[in-house]
């Protein structure tokens, strides 16, 4: 091997390396400032089909990203309020305090496709397919994820990521 050779590869090394290191100083960065980062703290084996419920406190919902390259309106169903569009990540709107046990329902429409899809079990949704499945981490916060094309996709469900808070699961039938 020439020493130009050696040159080369030893500054492309440099580059690549360097363009690492800026990776994880961002990531670390937004773990400290946001404690989230998407996808990070999800197990998506682990996902469950869940009804979300009020239990008694402050409901807020947080937009954590999309990972899919279609776009989408995220609304709570049972006011058919509008939370977010999945690409405004780090948008969180309170919802209010609601009945304890009371089911809350969110609406994913996908502005590409015109369809839209439903929480819960599978009867929700115009395909007949579940498309919201639920995780709770560690220290107990609940993350929702979507699978958006019609007939489950590649049934992923990280098209796009929320956090719930002030929320119950109770596992239903698929
Ligand atoms: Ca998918």
């Amino acid at each position: 091997m020439n020493k130009s050779l050696i040159l080369l590869m030893s500054v492309i090394f440099a580059i690549v390396g360097c363009g690492e290191d800026n990776n994880k100083e961002t990531d670390n960065k937004a773990i400290e400032t946001n404690d989230i980062v998407y996808g990070r703290q999800i197990d998506f084996s682990k996902l469950k089909v869940s009804e979300i419920q009020a239990k008694g406190e402050a409901v807020s919902i947080t937009c954590l990203g999309k990972e899919a390259s279609f776009d989408h309106e995220l609304y709570f169903e049972n006011e058919n309020r509008r939370i977010c569009n999945s690409q405004e990540t780090n948008t969180t709107v309170n919802l209010g305090i609601f009945n304890e046990s009371e089911v809350l329902t969110f609406r994913l429409d996908v502005t590409n496709t015109g369809d839209s899809f439903y929480t819960g079990n599978a009867s929700m949704n115009p395909d007949n397919i579940v498309h919201a499945k639920s995780y709770i981490n560690k220290v107990g916060k609940i993350y929702l994820g979507f699978e958006d094309l019609y007939n489950g996709g590649d049934m992923d469900f990280n098209d796009c990521l929320f956090l719930v808070e002030g929320v119950k699961l109770a596992d239903i039938e698929n």
